[in-house]
């Protein structure tokens, strides 16, 4: 549960939002393995009710465990799964468990499954009104109204949505056997969604009576599979981050948000971590924005993402968050969904619109069309894979920083990263805490076929370098010892 499963040489989780798994499929054989990355976030699998307009916030509300979205049909998925793992690529499922659809009105969902949503009856589960936690919740509004009230907080319904009772052993059984089944495809674990809003208590059991990994798709005997619980803790709440150790990894959304903060101070991340009110590095699924707070949905804060003036601030964080010691890295993929032409400073958006109606295509340089941002395949942020891999286990080591947004640190003798976010040249003897020889900047280019396309740095016999980084869209030197020269 608290372990990634991650496969030997590969760190690193993309959130493909609403990518079709026939793509994924493909995104696993040709980019992501290639590339290191370890697992897939996937939009969630399970059948969903059809909203007017087709936001993408339909798939949050589940009309049955039926393996049947826009993303594709049960075949596909267990395709996708297939031949990721095939190429050590592991696949994490976007588990709604705490609900089901939004309150009134009756149709089909996207799996063809009827349901009514008046009367409270799923029958492709089946669930009736007797598995709904009405009872349970003592709001006029039978919503969630203060989220000073943990009661009601995990009681009453999500932005009306019908909230399912997880104390009751028929809809534990049911939440178990759709989890169990999407590992017996080979599945390696879960984001789980909204656990803010489920008892630590009842997801604890749901989570411990899970089938181990499966050993026909290639799992050592005994693996659990990896549980990260999205649970927004900002501060300020009696729900917190803490309460749900036990059953997991949690999603800490203090990271970006701190980041977000400090984006112009960076002399200041020296401890960047636990010291900063943070969760215990281990517990810690970590990001710089999600799918939620890049659109203005759950959570907010002064957030990273894509559509920032050049994005040169994701660029520059990514490279932060996969070169520090902490938590377990996810990235986030995105689509635009404001105009296109106007996605570096955009002055429209609609935060209700779902992906492009077009699987990504590929431009001659790698990156992505369609509509699709792809920020995984940019140079600055895939290339922090190998950096990841190279500095796997060492500490941060060498700090040193101008006292004025120029940092720099290595990651034991395996890895070195500066940053010059000051607005002016950075031109210092560091020690690189590296063997001698030559490195490839990985992020002013690609280290492919034994070569290196961008900058080479330098390393003397004493570990010292000369970094000088001008202050560019890309003001990183990121090597190790993986990318020579
Ligand atoms: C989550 N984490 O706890 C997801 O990350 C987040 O994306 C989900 O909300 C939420 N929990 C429930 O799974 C999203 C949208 C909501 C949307 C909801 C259900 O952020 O805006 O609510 O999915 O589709 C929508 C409407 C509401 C309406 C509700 C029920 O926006 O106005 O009340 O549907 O009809
Ligand atoms: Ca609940």
């Amino acid at each position: 549960q608290w372990e990634p499963n991650f496969a030997p040489g590969r760190t690193g989780i993309v959130h493909l939002f609403e990518w079709h798994w026939d793509t994924i499929a493909d995104e696993c054989e040709s980019f992501l393995a290639p590339n290191k990355y370890a697992g897939v976030q996937v939009s969630p699998p399970n059948e969903n009710r059809i909203v007017d307009g087709r936001p993408w916030w339909e798939r949050y509300q589940p009309i049955s465990y039926v393996i049947n979205t826009r993303s594709g049909d049960r075949g596909a998925f267990a395709n996708m799964v297939e031949r990721c793992n095939n190429v050590g690529v592991r696949i994490y499922v976007d588990a709604v468990i705490n609900h089901m659809c939004g309150a009134g009105g009756a149709g089909t969902g996207t799996g063809g499954s009827y349901y009514d949503a008046n009367t409270e009856d799923f029958p492709a589960v089946p669930f009736s009104s007797m598995d709904f936690n009405d009872a349970n919740c003592y709001t006029d509004s039978g919503s969630i109204e203060n989220y000073q009230d943990p009661n009601q907080v995990r009681n009453c319904k999500l932005v009306g949505l019908l909230d399912l009772n997880q104390s009751k052993d028929y809809v534990r059984g049911k939440i178990i056997d759709f989890m169990n089944d999407m590992t017996s495809l080979g599945v390696a674990g879960f984001r789980v969604d909204a656990c803010k809003h489920m008892w630590p208590g009842d997801i604890e059991v749901i989570f411990q009576s899970l089938n181990d990994l499966s050993t026909s798709k290639g799992f050592p005997g005994g693996t659990r599979p990896y549980i990260f619980q999205e649970v927004i803790d900002q501060g300020g709440e009696p729900i917190t981050a803490s309460q749900y150790y036990g059953a997991g990894d949690i999603t800490e959304f203090k990271y970006g948000v701190n980041l977000g903060n400090n984006k112009n101070s960076i002399q200041y991340l020296e401890n960047f971590g636990e010291e900063w009110g943070m969760m215990p590095s281990g517990n810690a699924l970590v990001f710089l924005n999600n799918h939620d707070n890049q659109r203005g949905h759950g959570g907010g804060g002064n957030i990273i993402t894509f559509e920032d003036p050049f994005s040169k601030y994701l660029k520059i964080f990514t490279a932060f968050m996969m070169a520090w010691p902490y938590g377990t890295e996810r990235i986030m993929s995105s689509y635009y969904f404001s105009q296109p032409v106007l996605i570096t400073f955009p002055t429209s958006s609609n935060t209700d619109q779902g992906p492009p109606a077009n699987q990504r295509s590929l431009n001659a340089d790698g990156s992505c069309g369609n509509g699709w941002v792809c920020e995984h395949r940019w140079r600055q942020i895939k290339n922090m894979m190998a950096f990841g891999v190279a500095s796997y286990g060492q500490p941060m080591a060498n700090w040193w920083d101008n006292g004025n947004n120029q940092i720099a640190f290595s990651r034991g003798n395996k890895a070195f990263l500066a940053i010059n976010k000051a607005g002016y040249t950075m031109n210092e003897n560091l020690n690189t805490g590296m063997p001698a020889g030559d490195y490839c900047n990985v992020n002013s280019g690609d280290y492919e076929n034994n070569q290196c396309t961008g900058q080479c740095v330098s390393v003397g016999s004493n570990g010292y370098a000369n970094i000088y980084i001008e202050a560019t869209e890309d003001p990183v030197v990121a090597i190790h010892v993986d990318a020579p020269c």
